[in-house]
């Protein structure tokens, strides 16, 4: 072939590429092999010719027809679909994966038992909400940007929030609606008018039921499963938790007889039930077999996620299951991605003494991106409280977290930007398929390319501090191994490295400003597939800075956010951006009021301005207790505590003061025992010779464990002692901090 032929042949190609962009090759091919069996020419209907063989035949360059035919199926052959990577996820696994984000309901026996697992002794009498409302957690859970709603059948305690056939121990003997309540029918027709999916939380581990340990249970659990899942419309998963107190560390109704999690439920039986009745729903557990647990129940998945899992090794409560199995195997056999779970406080239940332990916006937004940005659904609880209502403050905080992530992703800048991949595997996977916003096109190399660049380059310098990206995982998650780098005309400079990508990545990083930015695959387990990257600025989030304080009186101001300012005044003035900028510890000559507010000056965004009474500092105060832990009770550490056998703390204040009153902050943990509720207070100037200047009740205390402050008439004292005269729960008097209120 002459060289201006092969010119010819090229331009000629490319040109047809163009004309038949939109069209689909795979016909066009066809027409080559069957054009002569067509009535007509069907390219050019007007052209009368008898069909397009025949057409073709009179064309005056047909010698060159086919070596174009034959080039362009050379081409369509390269841009054809790689191969999956197995293992892929099944139809049901890619229905869930498109919902990422829905909230679970804990709800009860234990919100009126107070309790995170009940004893399964309770009373069906016990079961009675106020003002029940799901239209109220639906509504809460739409505005919050969750696309579903779990909620707890019946958890360890055995109790059903539906009438069931096959057990007493339900909401039908319950005062709620005169025993004719169901609450999953009520959620049902809340998230159909809301337009949410709903899932069901079903414990196989059950403390109430008789039979529980025998084969006869799983016939219950069995029958139990039927009317769930037949009798509420379509489920879109089925929730097992893989608890089981039968590990020996909680007593309980039943715990005498233990079971083998491994062949007890008869797993096989049991999920074929729920494929028969609800062939859409995915089934959750440690194991999957369809969605896996993220195996912490703080709501962060890995740096490295795989989707994939060696399914065969796990099985539901295996103790090695959260170090060995939770983050995914590269060459595990099954797909079954992670789903991490979280309260939005410290239990699952509601109980009042949590109330101040609401998360906070940054809390909840550190979730998210290590969840949803680390390939992991999230799955949100909220401890419905004794009204049946989502407590306020959780509402409060939920709603903050969906503004915040509107506002974070508001602009992709990605479609600012041209791209550009080292290497394309034709038109139909070209490297604009990634800022297509299209789920079902990709990017992606041909074959054997497996390390690739993907560039995008602005206009102009732009501030970057996000970067997403979604593997193209239908047919298999592959990267092992990346980097992201930016170059604002000065070389590119590394911004993040990570490994696996999935379902969905986001990298979280200081503000960069950038001309261009490169994605680097540097390992994967085939040609990489990308569906989706997006480039963001996200405003920085602009909260209450936080107050630490040492025991040398040493202050501290925390932001989450670096490049946000803090204020500080002393004076009892407002603090605003002119005040005095906090840059280092402050160590202060107190007692005095301090006032902080943070601030992003790019932005003039403010927080709100905190208020705090800064006491005099416990550099100088000894506890007069031999037990080395005694110093925790003053150590100026919210979450360290002494639990004094003889009911009280002494502390010598290292000079004498005089006092107008004193604090007491309980223990924070999370089974706080020891809270003091009735107490003495006796303050002397020389250790011997002491005088009550103060004692009553700390009313509430147990419910709502927060500081308490206590104002008595002015006394002199150098030394201190605070005596429990009860305590909540009986238990020897604990102290998280003492102090002291000082003229
Ligand atoms: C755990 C349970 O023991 C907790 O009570 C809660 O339901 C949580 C979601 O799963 O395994
Ligand atoms: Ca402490």
């Amino acid at each position: 072939m002459s060289v201006r032929v092969l010119v010819f042949y090229t331009l000629a190609l490319r040109k047809w590429k163009n004309v038949i962009k939109d069209f689909d090759i795979h016909f066009l091919l066809s027409l080559k092999n069957y054009a002569p069996l067509l009535p007509f020419c069907t390219i050019c209907v007007f052209c009368q010719k008898e069909n397009l063989y025949t057409h073709i035949k009179s064309l005056p360059m047909k010698k060159y027809l086919l070596p174009i035919f034959l080039l362009l199926a050379c081409q369509a052959k390269e841009s054809s679909a790689p191969e999956p990577v197995l293992p892929i996820p099944s139809e049901r696994q890619l229905a869930w994966h498109e919902l990422e984000y829905y909230g679970f309901v804990h709800f009860n026996m234990n919100t009126f038992s107070d309790m995170e697992w009940g004893m399964g002794d309770e009373k069906p009498s016990q079961f009675d909400p106020s003002e029940l409302d799901t239209r109220q957690w639906a509504r809460i859970v739409k505005d919050a940007g969750m696309k579903g709603i779990i909620i707890t059948a019946k958890h360890h305690d055995g109790f059903c929030l539906w009438p069931s056939a096959y057990t007493e121990h339900s909401v039908k003997n319950s005062p709620w609606r005169n025993g004719d309540g169901d609450l999953i029918q009520e959620l049902r027709e809340a998230c159909d008018e809301f337009g949410l999916q709903m899932g069901i939380y079903y414990s196989p581990w059950d403390r109430n039921h008789a039979d529980y340990g025998k084969p006869e249970y799983i016939t219950y659990m069995r029958n139990q499963l039927t009317e769930l899942l037949s009798n509420y419309g379509d489920i879109f998963e089925v929730w097992f938790d893989g608890a089981n107190g039968g590990d020996g560390y909680y007593g309980g109704a039943n715990e005498t007889r233990r079971v083998d999690k491994k062949t007890y439920y008869d797993w096989e039986n049991t999920f074929e039930l729920v494929r028969e009745l609800q062939p859409n729903a995915v089934i959750f557990g440690d194991a999957g077999p369809d969605v896996r647990w993220v195996g912490n129940e703080n709501g962060y998945a890995y740096e490295t996620t795989w989707s994939n899992l060696l399914r065969d090794s796990v099985y539901a409560g295996m103790p090695e299951y959260a170090d060995m199995y939770a983050s995914g195997q590269e060459n595990g056999t099954h797909w079954v991605p992670a789903e991490a779970d979280v309260s939005i406080r410290p239990g699952w239940y509601y109980h009042e003494y949590e109330d101040h332990k609401v998360k906070t916006l940054a809390q909840l937004l550190d979730i998210y991106y290590k969840s949803i940005g680390r390939n992991a659904s999230l799955l949100i609880n909220f401890p419905v409280d004794r009204r049946g209502l989502i407590h306020e403050k959780d509402e409060e905080q939920i709603l903050k977290l969906a503004e915040k992530i509107k506002e974070d992703f508001r602009e992709n800048l990605v479609l600012k930007a041209k791209v550009k991949a080292s290497n394309e595997r034709g038109s139909d996977f070209s490297a604009k398929k990634m800022i297509d916003e299209n789920p079902e096109t990709y990017w992606t190399s041909e074959d054997g390319k497996i390390q690739s660049q993907l560039t995008f380059e602005f206009d102009q310098a732009t501030w970057i501090n996000r970067f997403m990206i979604r593997e193209y995982f239908p047919l298999g998650q592959r990267v092992r191994k990346f980097s992201l780098e930016g170059d604002a005309g000065d070389g590119w400079k590394l911004i993040a490295e990570g490994t696996t990508i999935g379902a969905k990545r986001i990298l979280r990083f200081d503000d960069v400003e950038v001309k261009r930015v490169r994605f680097n695959i540097l390992d994967a387990k085939a040609e990489p597939l990308i569906m989706e990257v997006g480039i963001f600025d996200a405003p920085k989030l602009v909260t209450e800075p936080v107050i630490k304080r040492k025991k040398s009186g040493e202050i501290t101001l925390e932001v989450p956010e670096e490049g946000v300012d803090i204020f500080y005044t002393i004076d009892d003035t407002t603090p605003d951006g002119t005040s005095l900028r906090y840059e280092e510890a402050l160590v202060l000559d107190a007692p005095l009021i301090l006032q902080v507010l943070a601030m992003d000056q790019s932005s003039e965004r403010k927080s709100e301005v905190l208020r705090f009474q800064i006491e005099i500092s416990k550099a100088e105060w000894l506890v007069l207790h031999e037990n080395q832990d005694a110093e925790k009770a003053i150590d100026e550490n919210p979450d360290t505590f002494w639990q004094s056998d003889n009911d009280e703390l002494i502390v010598d204040l290292g000079e004498e003061l005089t006092l107008e009153g004193f604090t007491y902050l309980p223990p924070q943990n999370r089974y706080m025992r020891g809270i003091i509720s009735r107490y003495s207070l006796t303050v002397s100037q020389d250790g011997k010779n002491w005088k009550e200047v103060s004692s009553g009740e700390f009313s509430n205390i147990k419910n709502n464990p927060v500081e308490q402050r206590v104002s008595f008439s002015p006394s002199k004292a150098k030394y201190i002692r605070l005596k429990a005269i009860q305590t909540v729960d009986r238990e020897p008097a604990a102290f998280a901090e003492l102090g002291v209120i000082s003229k």
